[in-house]
């Protein structure tokens, strides 16, 4: 069997880009995701352009028990799992503290921290159980910066900026390689989500710059998976070259 990537959260950017290249680039992928019928075009997508082997796993992160009978109900030779990509994730709502949205705040916490934890929990011993592994963790900007209004989207990526740190002394001695991928302006459906499905809003944020595209941040996850085994890499902070910090764009009129 080739080797064995699963993707939190592939049914749309980032981790669905990077399904399709690390099917390009012969790994077998456990693919999640809430959105089973998401799931099913991409996988059909996967298997036209590729020899890959795909199994699908529907479930929200945010349930300890559906994760973890996601990941113990999977064939003995799918459990030999060599990469995992946290990506599963999302920003919801834009405010203040004292005006926040408590359900917001919960979906946020429970998805990007509660919910990387748990699959990491389940996945991370049977990396261990055969002394090789990788697991990357996509952080943001937003766990670098704090920027108004982004307070708990903000707080939840510092977590997983402090997780990756953690995780990798843990996996230290098991030979494991820990990773993040922080990246600035991705035009996803990330800001659609942010939203609420307010579209135009969404289009706000990418309005009169060049983003960063899914498949950027695909080619590094790529890029830090296929380092010779003595090299491992920390964190990857990946920007459009037409954003400094977390709200200083080079915008321009008619772009
Ligand atoms: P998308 O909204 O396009 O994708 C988010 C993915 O996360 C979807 O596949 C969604 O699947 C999945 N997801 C969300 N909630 C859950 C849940 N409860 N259970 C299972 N899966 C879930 O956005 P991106 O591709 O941009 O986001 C991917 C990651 O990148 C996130 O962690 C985000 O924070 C991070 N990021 C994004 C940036 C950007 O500017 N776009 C910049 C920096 C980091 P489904 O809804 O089907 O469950
Ligand atoms: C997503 C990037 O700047 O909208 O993590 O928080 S940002």
């Amino acid at each position: 069997m080739n080797k064995i990537a699963i993707i939190t959260g592939a049914t749309s950017g980032i981790g669905e880009a990077t399904a399709l290249l690390l099917a390009q680039n012969n790994f077998s992928l456990i693919l999640t995701g809430r959105r089973n019928e998401r799931l099913m075009l991409l996988k059909e997508k996967i298997l036209e352009i590729s020899q890959s082997k795909v199994l699908l796993l529907n479930f929200d992160i945010r349930s300890q028990k559906d994760t973890e009978t996601a990941i113990n109900n999977l064939p003995d030779n799918w459990k030999k799992i060599d990469v995992l990509l946290n990506n599963a994730g999302l920003a919801a709502g834009f405010s203040t503290v004292q005006d926040g949205i408590i359900d917001d705040w919960e979906r946020m916490i429970d998805t990007n921290i509660k919910g990387l934890l748990y699959i990491t929990r389940i996945v991370s011993p049977l990396m261990i159980k055969r002394g090789s592994g990788h697991i990357i963790n996509i952080s943001s900007i937003a766990g670098k910066e704090t920027y108004p209004m982004g307070n708990v989207y903000c707080a939840t990526k510092h977590a997983v900026q402090s997780l990756t740190k953690g995780m990798r002394i843990d996996m230290l001695k098991h030979g494991i390689k820990v990773s993040s991928i922080s990246p600035g302006a991705v035009d996803t459906e990330f800001a659609i989500v942010r939203f609420n499905g307010d579209k135009n809003k969404a289009k706000q944020v990418y309005n009169g710059f060049t983003p960063l595209m899914a498949q950027d941040i695909a080619e590094t996850i790529l890029f830090v998976l296929n380092r010779p085994k003595h090299v491992n890499i920390d964190d990857i902070l990946i920007m459009p070259t037409d954003q400094a910090f977390s709200r200083d764009f080079n915008r321009k009129e008619n772009h």
